[in-house]
């Protein structure tokens, strides 16, 4: 401050020595000043390329290539005009701007040979910036001493961590140690357990296979049964016009069995022998002889889920009798080997529910207690376990926080982990400071990430980046820069989205006030 006042009275100063030097030396810099001095009726253009008559500054025609000589006149083209603003800011506007016709200075300056009316309100402005400026430069001091309570807080906080960090570190080889010897005795109970189960599962899986070659030995001499009673001339072939002989096979009911119809249980075959019968025709014929011997029940179409509509297009003019019964039951025959087919899926299922269940071997005491010990050694396993990884968990967060660059005195740490919301018309906008800036339509629907925590842009903290959100359609992804400016609690002021995609969000932060700022401006 001091500094300028003693330029300006220089400045005064050195204007009224050269007032009594004829040319007047109007628009020119207070820094430049000495450089207009006389020297033997002399000026050197600043470039140093030409020197002039000392008379020819100011005389509105334009001798020096950098304007230097021109600086009150609009003779040059790059010329420029210094407006004191006694009272105000001065300003500097291009030399064009004299004597245009429009008012550019406060003081007036500009105009001094136009018709342009110009008043000097340089003193109403001063006082109006003065104001705003005291205003600002409370709002700074006020604000300031809570982004020093928020810096020693995030400065603790910091601290904290990184105790916390140490700790866990140390906890997390503790519970890593144990982990690995929980799971050794885990290892060594389930070594124990499959050892001793494995006794009860091949015992189980003998049954089973004993209980289907009993099954398929059973099924075989039924299918060898049946081809003997059905081969009426005992050639050993059974033959299209044995089986149509027998009315089930009757498939459209009409009371008589076709060739085609009997050919069908023969595998499409005239004849087969005993082993095609067997292989071939057997896996139709059977459905068929249950169903006339009343074994098979068929399903009740109504409330009946298998039954969809196309198992009833299916169904011919000849209603719910047998026959279609009979069709239905062979499809679901065939449903049975689909591998993929979910509605036998759903109805196997179904049919489990309804089923007891099978009932759990009886282990020896012995494998109980081996059972139970694995069981004991799993859960503790698990819980050591569970232990580390949230000790790891815990750690990732504290080095990620721990990364993040807080600000220079950490006053923005506690914004860390806080969100905040802003509304316009369309959407509603939220920020998570450090974390992630999103938008939702605000008549419901999902979120759309507009970015994830960046960096900061520039070294002032004045604007946070948040990128690499949601996919623009067509574009880049979407971003978000967030604009700080100082301001007694933190809120969002406005967002917008100056190009698609790209969004802007004005925040006051009390972390925002640095008094660093106040001080810089004023020394200008
Ligand atoms: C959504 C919003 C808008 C964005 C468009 C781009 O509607 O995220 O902000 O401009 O997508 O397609």
């Amino acid at each position: 401050m001091i500094a300028n006042i003693a330029v300006f009275i220089f400045f005064l100063g050195f204007l009224s020595e050269i007032k009594s030097d004829k040319p007047i030396l109007r628009g020119i810099n207070p820094q430049k000043a000495q450089l207009y001095i006389s020297k033997n009726d002399k000026f050197t253009c600043f470039d140093g390329k030409k020197v002039i008559k000392y008379s020819q500054l100011n005389d509105d025609f334009c001798d020096c290539a950098d304007g230097s000589d021109e600086p009150g006149t609009s003779a040059c083209v790059n010329g420029r005009f210094y407006c004191i603003n006694a009272g105000f800011k001065p300003i500097i506007i291009p030399s064009s701007r004299v004597n245009d016709g429009v008012c550019d200075c406060c003081d007036a300056s500009d105009e001094y040979f136009s018709n342009a009316k110009c008043i000097n309100n340089c003193i109403e402005l001063g006082s109006a910036d003065r104001i705003r400026e005291k205003q600002q430069a409370e709002l700074l001091k006020s604000g300031n001493q809570v982004r020093l309570e928020m810096a020693q807080k995030g400065k603790k906080k910091k601290e904290e961590q990184k105790i916390r960090m140490s700790e866990l570190e140390k906890a997390r080889e503790q519970a890593e140690q144990l982990k690995e010897e929980k799971y050794k005795i885990k290892d060594d109970a389930e070594i124990l357990e499959n050892a001793a189960l494995d006794v009860y599962k091949q015992a189980d899986e003998e049954e089973k296979k004993q209980k289907m070659e009993l099954e398929s030995e059973a099924n075989r001499n039924e299918a060898e049964e049946t081809f003997r009673k059905f081969d009426s001339n005992a050639n050993g072939k059974m033959e299209i016009i044995e089986l149509q002989t027998r009315i089930m096979f009757d498939k459209d009911r009409n009371g008589v069995v076709e060739v085609e119809e009997a050919r069908y249980f023969l595998d499409e075959n005239d004849e087969l022998d005993l082993e095609g019968f067997v292989t071939l025709a057997w896996p139709r014929i059977k459905p068929f002889l249950m169903l006339d011997s009343g074994l098979f029940k068929a399903p009740k179409k109504e409330g009946d889920e298998h039954i969809d509509d196309e198992d009833d297009e299916s169904i011919d003019a000849a209603g719910d009798e047998p026959i279609e019964e009979a069709e239905l039951l062979n499809e679901d025959e065939e449903h049975h080997h689909g591998d993929d087919d979910a509605d036998y899926d759903e109805e196997a299922e179904g049919q489990q529910e309804d089923q007891p269940e099978p009932p759990q071997p009886q282990y020896d005491e012995e494998t109980q207690r081996l059972i139970h010990l694995a069981n004991e050694a799993r859960n503790q396993y698990d819980v050591t376990d569970r232990e580390f990884r949230e000790i790891d968990r815990e750690l990732s967060d504290i080095r990620n926080a721990l990364e993040k660059d807080f600000g220079p005195e950490e006053e923005f740490a506690p914004l860390n982990g806080e969100c905040f919301s802003f509304e316009d018309r369309e959407y509603v906008y939220k920020l998570c400071p450090f974390d992630k800036a999103v938008q939702q339509p605000r008549n419901g629907g999902a979120e759309t990430r507009l970015g994830t925590w960046d960096s900061w842009k520039g070294s002032d903290y004045r604007q946070m980046l948040y990128a690499n959100g949601a996919g623009c359609w067509n574009g880049p992804s979407r971003s978000a820069i967030v604009e700080l400016e100082c301001g007694l609690d933190t809120r969002i002021l406005s967002v917008s989205e100056p190009n698609r995609c790209e969004y802007f969000y004005k925040m006051q932060t009390p972390a925002a006030c640095s008094t660093t700022r106040l001080e810089i401006h004023d020394e200008l």
